[in-house]
């Protein structure tokens, strides 16, 4: 029986355990750039089977947040290298979120101070992290422009060069499609953020299609088995919605499956919140099951508040990679930790967007 401290491979990435550090917006790259913080905030965790990087844009129009990394201009790839070095020396393993926010942005944020973009002009009832002063200032977002048809090939090669230019330039050992969380990719998907009339919308075959191009454009850039995607069918985060999600979801996986991804990032429930929704039912097993039958093989990885003794179950009945996310905020060495049964570090929720060292890397290890 595989233990979650077992190695274990995804794709092409062979990993030391099973544990897996979710990505984890922190707003600590001035002008989208990674800088000596961000080295050692990743090196410090580099313990983890796998760690998938924090959001980062693809574009500049692609940015939602004050104070994200991005990957597309020299300084935030130079930036990227001293991070991917770091890790690699400290013996871990590193992909990139390739992130598009679509209408969850600002206009102070894009390019020309424009509107941001979405499927349709229907804004998200959520909030964006600008930042004042270093501190969080959790504002509206704006409502977005709908995208014409004409500009979604580029956005497809958009995601493929930030991935390409993430590998080979950045050192980054593969990469993770944000298709989550209510961003560009799950805007589309979902039917509630999706009034299309074109082939982007209407069935679910055209609300799938953008996530799908972006799948295969991305995996023929860099290699299916360097590739990995995380969606979450039922979060009500960013404010998606879908009454038919399962429908949906499995029609995305078996496409997916031919693709010979790395992984499947499964956010379970609500994003950071509880994992069961009773006005949002969600058969994962099914899910899974659509995959392997469509001939899937990729790791599959589970996220949304587990501890060790579910992650155990998860690993035993089958599971591949188990996702930690807040707890990796507090506790450096949480592999170690999880492994001991020790106590974990509580997490200080005033530092977790924006700021320098405090809340960022200077939560203490064991020793
Ligand atoms: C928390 C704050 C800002 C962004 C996500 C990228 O939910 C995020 C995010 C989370 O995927």
């Amino acid at each position: 029986m595989p233990s979650l401290f077992d190695p274990t491979t995804a794709g092409d990435l062979q990993l030391a355990n099973r544990i897996v550090m979710a990505p984890l917006t922190r707003n600590r790259s001035p002008n989208a750039i990674p800088n000596d913080l961000t080295v050692q905030y990743y090196a410090q965790r580099a313990s983890a089977g796998l760690i998938v990087s924090e959001g980062t844009a693809i574009t500049h129009q692609a940015q939602g947040y004050a104070d994200v990394p991005g990957l597309y201009g020299t300084e935030q790839l130079d930036g990227w290298k001293k991070v991917t070095h770091a890790v690699h020396e400290a013996g871990g393993k590193i992909v990139v979120q390739l992130w598009h926010v679509g209408r969850v942005s600002h206009t102070s944020l894009q390019p020309g101070g424009l509107a941001p973009v979405g499927p349709s002009a229907i804004a998200a009832k959520t909030k964006t992290v600008l930042l004042d002063k270093g501190a969080p200032v959790f504002t509206e977002t704006s409502v977005p422009r709908a995208l014409d048809v004409s500009e979604l090939p580029g956005i497809v090669h958009d995601y493929a060069a930030a991935a390409r230019n993430a590998v080979t330039t950045a050192g980054f050992d593969g990469v993770e499609i944000h298709g989550a969380n209510g961003y560009l990719l799950d805007q589309f998907a979902k039917s509630g953020s999706n009034q299309r009339t074109d082939d982007y919308g209407g069935s679910i075959p055209n609300r799938a299609r953008l996530m799908l191009e972006v799948a295969r454009a991305v995996a023929d850039a860099v290699g299916g088995g360097r590739t990995g995607i995380r969606i979450s069918p039922v979060t009500p985060a960013n404010d998606v919605v879908d009454p038919h999600a399962q429908a949906l979801f499995e029609y995305i996986v078996k496409h997916i499956a031919p693709l010979g991804l790395a992984f499947i990032h499964v956010i379970e429930g609500a994003t950071g919140g509880p994992r069961e929704l009773p006005d949002r039912p969600f058969d994962y097993a099914a899910l899974k099951a659509a995959y392997r039958a469509a001939g899937g093989k990729a790791a599959w990885m589970v996220n949304n508040n587990y501890d060790r003794p579910m992650a155990d179950q998860a690993v035993a009945e089958g599971d591949d990679l188990v996702a930690f996310g807040r707890p990796f905020i507090s506790n450096p060495d949480l592999v170690r930790r999880l492994r001991e049964n020790a106590p974990l570090n509580a997490l200080n929720k005033a530092t977790l967007y924006g700021g320098g060292a405090e809340g960022y890397t200077d939560y203490p290890t064991l020793d």
